[in-house]
């Protein structure tokens, strides 16, 4: 079946949305209704604008665009960032938020209401979460638990470790199955926020149970949330070492090479794929690359190459990948 995102128009002006979007959720942080209203009015014109806008005179004429805003995209677009938002990301407020929305399973709407009950620690949270258990989720207050240890990072050789008992595991399950560790680590990270692992499975819809079942027994995964047949996401721990997060991404064996090049990032290297892929009237995803308008898969990849020599951009390294 074709995939239904095709349809969505693609944001021409991520360069400048995405900025705006930080100073955005900042005022939204700050309570400002009415700074937070009119940046997500502007940022929703511009992601509908079906030209990129590389001089912020191209939108004088445009509905909704005064001075001001233009101001804002021309310093965007001049030095790639606002100044207001790194002042404002300095306030005392900000920085509370900021630093309970790191808890696992937290977004920055449950920070923003536990600072308006108010929280402005991670102590705090854990004094409140005592008391109030029903207040979070099951991921949350995992999350609030184990924060001391999911707040550190990852050792690239301990990601190796944990990510050659799993890939044993699935071997013994589907020998002819696909494995790779992806994210920031496979960019080449000497320190990984999470263990982010792509399999690619001919059972897509029956081998993740087996997995997980296999790796409780085996002591290595201590908890697991969100289970449905493509993702997990849950807790892994080596004795003697801090607990840590991992994320399993399962698809179809011949999706494998674009699940990957996805997993791999960085966020703004696929970011730069999937628009180029847009201004060749494609739709790349983590299954597949489509024509964008009959939704038609345009190749077989049988490596990550593929899809990037496809799409006509360079091959880079895997930590030049890392932008
Ligand atoms: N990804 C993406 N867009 C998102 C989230 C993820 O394109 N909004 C892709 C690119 C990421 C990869 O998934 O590199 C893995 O996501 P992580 O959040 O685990 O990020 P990293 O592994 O890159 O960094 P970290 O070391 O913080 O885990
Ligand atoms: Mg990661
Ligand atoms: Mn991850």
């Amino acid at each position: 079946p074709p995939d239904p995102s095709r349809i969505k128009s693609s944001n021409l002006n991520s360069h400048i949305t995405d900025e705006l979007e930080k100073l955005q959720k900042l005022y939204e942080i700050l309570d400002d209704r009415g700074r937070s209203v009119t940046y997500a009015n502007t940022i929703r014109s511009l992601k509908l604008l079906n030209f990129k806008v590389t001089d912020a005179e191209q939108l004088k004429k445009i509905k909704g665009f005064g001075i001001k805003t233009r101001n804002k995209v021309a310093e965007i677009l001049q030095k790639g960032y606002l100044d207001k938002t790194v002042s404002l990301s300095k306030e005392p407020q900000i920085q509370a938020i900021n630093e309970i929305s790191q808890i696992y399973g937290f977004g920055s709407k449950t920070a923003i209401d536990l600072y308006k009950h108010g929280l402005r620690t991670i102590q705090d949270v854990k004094k409140f979460a005592e008391i109030n258990r029903d207040y979070f989720s099951e991921i949350q207050l995992t999350g609030i638990e184990l924060y001391d240890d999911l707040i550190q990072k990852i050792p690239r050789e301990e990601v190796e470790r944990i990510g050659s008992i799993i890939k044993a595991q699935l071997k013994l399950i589907e020998p002819k199955s696909e494995f790779e560790l992806c994210g920031s680590y496979r960019r080449g990270r000497e320190l990984c926020g999470d263990i982010d692992i792509v399999i690619g499975t001919k059972h897509k819809d029956r081998l993740l149970p087996f997995l997980i079942t296999s790796l409780k027994a085996i002591g290595l995964l201590t908890h697991s949330f969100t289970n449905t047949s493509e993702k997990f996401t849950g807790v892994v721990k080596l004795e003697g070492k801090p607990h840590r997060q991992l994320d399993f991404f399962v698809c179809n064996i011949e999706e494998t090479p674009y699940a990957i090049l996805y997993f791999t990032g960085s966020s703004n290297y696929n970011r730069l794929l999937r628009l180029e892929a847009e201004k060749k009237g494609y739709h790349l995803s983590n299954t597949g690359l489509y024509n964008r308008s009959t939704g038609q898969k345009l190749i077989n990849a049988t490596t990550e190459d593929d899809i990037i020599r496809f799409l006509g951009f360079p091959i880079l390294s895997l930590q030049e990948r890392d932008v």
